[in-house]
């Protein structure tokens, strides 16, 4: 065989490693199959016996969640890091990798998973290999990725992003394994952006351990995005047509667990309007041969939190997850079938659910998917949103008045935490275009990144602020969400009839309760924004600083 940098690679992985078996994936049904038998022999997944070829499975209670206090960004220069992520001088992080690594897949198969983020024959998609000791990994990445045969025979030929990932646990002879092997005490999640290379050891959950999603889509991507002039971005991506038969497509971001899934699956209620779904998390934008901005979804299914999700909130999402699933961290019933809260009460649970449990499965299983999801061009994008989880302050919706005052919408973005990371939940954090643990760069270097797309775009999407879960002064959420959200979509998509205020043009036929923008609370907002910004140093755009000064005389003389 032609050794190519990806044999080399996939055999330094394997000197490294000292596996007792190495498989290289072909992404077929056959193998999927023959992994989860080998899973549930070993006690490691369930089958469920209510829905076909479905499984559950529970993490160790260590292992539930993206870790960021353990992420990092390895870029040569610490400045291109930036104050929001975590650097460490990238050789010495590449030495403690490579002691890490010494000998870690003892005792376990070493999987090698080709995988195309993107449609495969698309201009914008790129390649990775994930090599791991996870068959629950493997599993999923058939799920979320397009694999296969001619995947493999691209990476031969072709760069891509290398990802490296064990669960940490290297097994003596005879020594069992755990149901969910891990090690938290040395996880480390490294990212080196110049290389394009992911290191990740010590954890097998989501984002952690499924390389192609917020490693490579995200970070690695984010930082190429830089390089060659488009966006990696934490957005979902729909289609809404009109009752006139008139589509667009939308792209919105929010950050982890904050509703981007459900509002992706739309099921609207108000008649006549219909919603397709492109992605739930990850889009890739560009700017495409009309001066327009185009989007394709790098991933092929959905790592969903399943709390929630319910027949009368995403009952699209309930219809994908009927068969061909992967569970993990829900309850199980005793007749077979998994349990969230959100769903019916359910008497028969043997195990709880975890606020962060998720479910994956191929996005081609959703009843609405996009039929140009998978167009390799991708779709083209009329608005962006940006929203956060605010009680207060953030008015239901709101439209910016130029491209650069939208880009001031994503770079003010603050939530209320979520389970989604390991951390304090319901705190207010600032999560600037809901990128703060995603971005591979110098934040302030990728608001500047913004502004300069702007430039490039002849007919640049309108860009607007939405806020689902605005409550009362009893703590009482003052919008019904869900299905209810097509009405702010519909204004979105014909932004008649609106109010200039100071902050930006607000619908005029919705509860002023919603809509209404209390002074005081921006003022206090602006302030909050002013002391936030000094973080960015002089990378902080000056045309931000210029937003940030007209919105607060705006304020004053309103
Ligand atoms: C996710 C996240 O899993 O953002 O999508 O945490
Ligand atoms: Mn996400």
């Amino acid at each position: 065989m032609k050794q190519n940098s990806f044999h080399l690679w996939v055999e330094a992985a394997r000197t490294l490693c000292r596996p007792d078996a190495v498989h290289l994936c072909d992404g077929s049904r056959a193998e999927f199959d023959h992994i989860a038998a080998e899973m549930v022999r070993a006690g490691k997944l369930t089958p469920l016996t209510k829905r076909p070829r479905s499984f559950w499975c529970q993490s160790d209670p260590e292992d539930v969640a993206r870790v960021e206090e353990d992420t990092y960004i390895c870029s040569i220069d610490p400045d291109n890091a930036g104050p929001t992520n975590q650097w460490k001088n990238p050789e010495e992080m590449r030495a403690l990798m490579h002691k890490l690594f010494s000998g870690c897949m003892q005792g376990r198969t070493m999987y090698i998973i080709p995988y195309c983020m993107g449609p495969v024959h698309s201009p914008y998609s790129q390649l990775g290999v994930e090599i791991t000791d996870s068959p629950y990994v493997v599993l999923n990445m058939h799920l979320t990725t397009r694999m296969g045969p001619e995947v493999l025979a691209r990476c031969e030929k072709e760069p891509f992003v290398r990802g490296l990932h064990s669960v940490g646990v290297p097994l003596q002879p005879g020594q069992p394994d755990t149901a969910w092997p891990c090690n938290p005490k040395q996880r480390h999640i490294v990212h080196f952006p110049e290389t394009r290379e992911i290191w990740s050891f010590g954890s097998g959950y989501g984002g952690n351990a499924l390389l192609g999603k917020k490693c490579h889509a995200l970070r690695i991507a984010s930082a190429v995005a830089r390089d060659e002039g488009w966006l990696a971005e934490h957005m979902l991506i729909l289609g809404i047509t009109n009752p006139a038969g008139k589509k667009k497509y939308i792209a919105a971001a929010f950050p982890s667990a904050c509703g981007k899934t459900n509002l992706a699956m739309l099921q609207p209620s108000v008649p006549g309007w219909k919603i397709e779904c492109v992605g739930d998390d990850i889009a890739w934008m560009h700017v495409g041969a009309d001066g327009g901005l185009w989007a394709i979804n790098p991933e092929a299914g959905y790592f969903g939190v399943a709390p929630g999700t319910s027949m009368q909130t995403n009952p699209n999402a309930m219809k994908t997850l009927d068969h061909d699933a992967i569970f993990t961290n829900t309850a199980l019933t005793k007749d077979g079938d998994i349990w969230w809260d959100g769903l019916p009460p359910q008497p028969l649970k043997v195990s709880s659910c975890h606020p962060n449990s998720r479910f994956t499965v191929s996005a081609k299983q959703c009843p609405i998917y996009d039929p140009e999801a998978e167009n390799p061009q991708g779709v083209p994008i009329s608005a962006i949103l940006f929203g956060g989880r605010r009680s207060t302050t953030m008015p239901l919706v709101m439209e910016s008045f130029s491209w650069a005052h939208g880009v001031f919408y994503g770079a003010s973005l603050s939530s209320e935490t979520t389970a989604a990371a390991k951390g304090e939940l319901g705190k207010l954090r600032h999560d600037p275009f809901a990128m703060l643990p995603f971005c591979g760069y110098h934040m302030g270097d990728y608001f500047g990144h913004w502004l300069w797309m702007g430039e490039k775009l002849v007919k640049p999407p309108k860009i607007y602020s939405v806020n689902w879960f605005r409550k009362d002064g009893q703590g009482k959420y003052l919008w019904p969400g869900f299905g209810e959200n097509i009405r702010v979509l519909e204004w979105v998509f014909e932004p008649t009839n609106a109010r200039k205020t100071a902050v930006g043009n607000v619908p005029l036929h919705f509860d002023p309760a919603l809509t209404n923008i209390d002074r005081a609370q921006w003022l206090y907002e602006v302030e909050e924004l002013e002391r936030y910004f000094v973080l960015f140093g002089n990378k902080f755009p000056k045309e931000l600083s210029a937003e940030l000064e007209a919105l607060k005389h705006r304020l004053m003389i309103h």
